[in-house]
């Protein structure tokens, strides 16, 4: 009994991955891509996904790439059927996009709420409107949600960010409830505070910084490539009994006062 435990193994699966072109979801899709999978990298610029792209071929990953704006469900629902004609049928999604529009909630603007809830909760639904009926009808298939401590606290000038990821964790739950019977399973991952480009202007100040770090029980924010093993459980058989689960990895930040 030695070598990798074939659980984890995604050889011949494949998984596509919103808001993939850089941060946490490029860590993703590299991540799975290391344990075997096909990866279609997603986002609206058609220029970082073929860089994207070129960076994970250059590692040795089968990459395709899938340019639609994920709150636009027309598009997704046609990129979705041209992936599993011209590529492979879809295995795994990961619904990670997600942008920030930092406000205080009074002085927030409609666009700014709008944008928030329709790129971080409603695309997830509209993305797996369209993939997860191909799923049921194969009797299988993996959706992990990427939600955020965000899911369970706030912080001011995010509220809508938290109402989004708050959403996200029962949409989770919604979708593990309707689907688990035909073989698919939906789960999430709750990341703390990583080193995105997302929140480059949080780790550059001083003050946020010494801030997140003693909030944080490890003392320092998360590297993207950290959330890797748990997307690769998540996604492999190792998990087929896992329903409607948010698995948090923040460094201990949940877990204190
Ligand atoms: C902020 C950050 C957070 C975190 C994210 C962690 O403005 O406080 O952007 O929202 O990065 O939620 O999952």
């Amino acid at each position: 009994m030695s070598g990798p435990n074939p659980l984890f193994d995604l050889t011949g699966r494949t998984a596509l991955v919103t808001g993939s072109s850089q941060g946490l979801g490029l860590a993703l899709a590299r991540g799975l891509a290391q344990a075997g999978a096909a990866v279609v990298l997603n986002g609206r610029d058609a220029t970082k996904l073929a860089a994207a792209a070129a960076t994970l071929r250059g590692e040795g990953a089968r990459v395709t790439t899938a340019a639609f704006d994920v709150t636009d469900g027309a598009a997704g629902a046609a990129e979705v059927a041209r992936i599993e004609t011209e590529f492979a049928p879809i295995d795994i999604l990961i619904n990670n996009a997600g942008i920030q529009r930092r406000a205080p909630l009074a002085e927030m603007t409609e666009e700014q709420w709008r944008a928030v809830l329709d790129t971080n909760l409603t695309s997830a639904f509209l993305v797996a409107r369209a993939v997860a009926p191909r799923m049921i009808a194969r009797g299988a298939g993996k959706i992990i949600n990427i939600c955020s401590v965000m899911s369970e606290v706030s912080r001011p000038t995010i509220g809508n960010y938290a109402a989004a990821k708050g959403g996200l964790k029962m949409l989770t739950r919604a979708m593990a409830v309707e689907w688990a019977r035909h073989g698919v399973q939906t789960n999430a991952i709750a990341p703390g505070y990583f080193v995105t480009e997302l929140n480059k202007a949080l780790v550059e100040n001083v003050e946020f910084n010494k801030w997140i770090c003693g909030r944080t029980p490890a003392g320092r924010w998360g590297q993207p490539h950290e959330l890797a093993g748990a997307a690769v459980f998540l996604a492999s058989r190792a998990s087929d009994f896992v329903n409607g689960q948010i698995l948090t990895i923040d460094g201990g930040l949940l877990a204190a006062l």
